[in-house]
């Protein structure tokens, strides 16, 4: 990523409100090889694609770049997320709909040099010290990002969402990489982070930086192949918020 931050891109895909890179894939084949190779027994669920025993007890699940767009257009503005998930042996309010919940998870910004890691049960980490979400508790001293995905139908569902709220908090931010904006809350830079429309390899990782720092991730599933809708926030803001059906 940082030595293609700069140099001109290959999209394979390009929508309205969306761009796939080439260097996607690549990325994606670069940590399935890593993983798959020192991990046979875990499968992998990635936004490029899966690899393994899908029926396997353990699966990472892998966005080789988060903040494709920002990427493509050389805005330092992205991440590598990676989690490990382990199908629940009993219901979990951690778990996600299709029974798997999160056991480890790592964000990596390269741009930044910053790195966030969690293990379920003990502190959330960033470059190695221990981070906690934020204290305010105002929504007006807050700052609120938001996420609008990639198509028509959910821009126009938050959108009303979005002008009622920028008019609540302090500052709305729209920074386009939902891992960073987790790991903006677990780390108390933001106070709440709102997305319809997002899939898991997303958030999976963020998702428990999250919780390990102190903080709520609501997430319940809104559409096929892993799509859900999500509050994340510091816990304190969470009755005031909501998300878009
Ligand atoms: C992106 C998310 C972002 C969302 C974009 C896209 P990608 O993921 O991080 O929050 O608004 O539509 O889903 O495609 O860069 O991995």
């Amino acid at each position: 990523m940082r030595r293609n931050l700069a140099e001109t891109k290959r999209a394979n895909v390009v929508t309205q409100h969306d761009i796939k890179l080439e260097l996607d894939v690549r990325s994606q084949k670069l940590i399935e090889h890593k993983l798959c190779s020192s991990f046979p027994e875990a499968a992998l669920l990635g936004e490029e694609g899966i690899a393994g025993d899908p029926q396997s007890d353990y699966r990472w699940v892998v966005d080789p770049i988060d903040g494709t767009v920002n990427f493509a257009y050389g805005i330092p503005h992205a991440c590598v997320s990676i989690a490990l998930q382990q199908r629940a042996k009993k219901r979990s309010p951690f778990a996600y709909a299709d029974g798997y919940e999160t056991l480890v998870g790592v964000v990596y910004d390269p741009f930044c040099n910053e790195l966030w890691t969690a293990l379920r049960g003990q502190p959330a980490k960033l470059n190695g010290k221990a981070i906690r979400v934020s204290r305010r508790a105002k929504l007006n001293e807050a700052i609120v990002s938001i996420g609008f995905a990639k198509n028509r139908e959910t821009l126009e569902a938050m959108l009303p969402y979005f002008v009622e709220l920028v008019q609540r908090v302090r500052k709305m931010r729209i920074m386009g990489a939902a891992a960073l904006a987790l790991t903006y809350v677990a780390t108390g830079r933001f106070d709440a982070y709102i997305e319809r429309g997002i899939r898991i390899w997303d958030i999976a990782a963020g998702g428990l930086i999250l919780q390990c720092a102190g903080g709520d991730f609501w997430q319940k599933p809104s559409g096929p192949d892993h799509t859900y809708r999500m509050i994340a926030s510091n816990g304190l803001l969470r009755r005031r918020l909501t998300v878009p059906d």
